[in-house]
């Protein structure tokens, strides 16, 4: 069967399946099974096309190009009724469907960072601002470095002020980050030293305003000539930034072993204005943290001339910090993971 005949009666045929496919009649049959039938491997186009050696072979070509023709036209009608029949499912499902997808969505709860987070990174953007280098030192630490190095030697009384937590013979968890200091200055001996280094610290302590394990943040200056004015100008920049331009700063004469002079920095009650309430237990002040001009005996112990650098350090707590922003009462409260307080902030 290899005539123009045949290959007309084919088309005929085709095309009317075709019609009876998508008419809906119950008997039409599946485009599926029609797609076989017709354009499959043993379908019948390819049959007429595997029949053609069986004609003279000057009819070949043309004949050919017909069955050719002929099986372009059906890929073209079966992709055509194809899409129109997805299109046709897809429009169905949606009529079923009870959802409805011009309805707002549920807005999923946005996290942020953890008030301490928020008061470290916003701490060393500021400082980075004014061109400070991060740095950081191990929270487990030779006392060397922790003690003797920043002028603490074992008999020194300030070592009761820092309640140790041991690990082994002479290793302990740091006590504050001035660790950092040395560290730094004995891997880096050219100047200006411009550091911020801020991290956890562990200390046997705890009540509403002590934890065993806070956050500090170290500050470190030295060049030559720099001296207790930098470091008030430093500070009231600073607090003004974190507390707000009506913010004031006082200096108290204090000690640190590894400052001379020493100062503890106080700043206006932020809750009363400084006219005297609760928190600031009626003084008008809040105490924030130590600061002072390297002592000499530091920069001696890490190798730096002392009679040619001077420098400052201060150290303030960052949960203190963010007690006191947010008006937090108890230093738990951070570190207890309770998400309907920290949504708070
Ligand atoms: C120091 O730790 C010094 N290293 C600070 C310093 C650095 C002085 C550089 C001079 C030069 P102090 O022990 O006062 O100092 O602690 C500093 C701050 O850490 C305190 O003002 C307080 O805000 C905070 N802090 C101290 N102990 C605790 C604690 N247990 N829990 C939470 N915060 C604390």
């Amino acid at each position: 069967m290899n005539s123009a005949n045949d290959l007309e009666e084919l088309k005929t045929r085709l095309l009317a399946d075709l019609n009876l496919a998508v008419s809906g009649a119950s008997e039409s049959p599946r485009l599926e099974d029609l797609k076989t039938k017709y354009l499959g491997k043993k379908g019948e186009i390819y049959g007429l096309m595997r029949g053609m050696g069986a004609l003279p072979a000057d009819q070949r070509p043309a004949f050919g190009q017909k069955v050719n023709e002929l099986r372009d036209l059906a890929e073209e009608r079966f992709a055509a009724l194809e899409a129109k029949a997805e299109e046709q499912a897809i429009n169905a499902k949606l009529a079923q469907s009870t959802l409805d997808p011009t309805l707002p969505g549920i807005r999923a709860p946005m996290g942020h960072l953890h008030p301490l987070s928020q008061v470290r990174e916003d701490t060393i953007n500021f400082f980075r601002g004014l061109g400070f280098e991060l740095a950081e030192a191990q929270e487990v630490d030779h006392e060397w470095y922790n003690f003797e190095a920043l002028n603490i030697p074992p008999d020194h009384p300030s070592r009761d002020m820092h309640d140790t937590f041991y690990v082994d013979e002479g290793i302990v968890l740091r006590t504050h980050t001035s660790n950092t200091q040395v560290h730094y200055l004995l891997d880096h001996k050219e100047p200006p030293i411009r550091i911020l280094a801020p991290g956890f610290v562990y200390r046997v302590d705890n009540d509403a305003t002590h934890s065993p394990m806070f956050q500090q943040v170290e500050c470190l200056v030295v060049d030559e000539n720099i001296s207790f004015s930098h470091l008030k100008g430093t500070l009231f920049l600073w607090a003004k930034h974190v507390f707000g331009p009506d913010v004031n700063m006082r200096f108290r004469p204090s000690y640190f072993p590894f400052t001379e002079p020493s100062a503890e920095m106080d700043i206006s009650c932020i809750f009363c204005g400084g006219k005297g309430c609760r928190v600031c237990k009626q003084s008008g002040w809040i105490e924030v943290g130590g600061c002072g001009s390297v002592d000499p005996a530091v920069f001696e112990k890490v190798g730096w001339d002392p009679e040619r650098y001077t420098g400052f350090a201060f150290g303030f707590g960052i949960d203190r910090i963010a007690m006191l922003k947010y008006g937090i009462p108890n230093i738990a409260h951070l570190t207890r993971g309770d998400t309907r307080f920290l949504r708070q902030f």
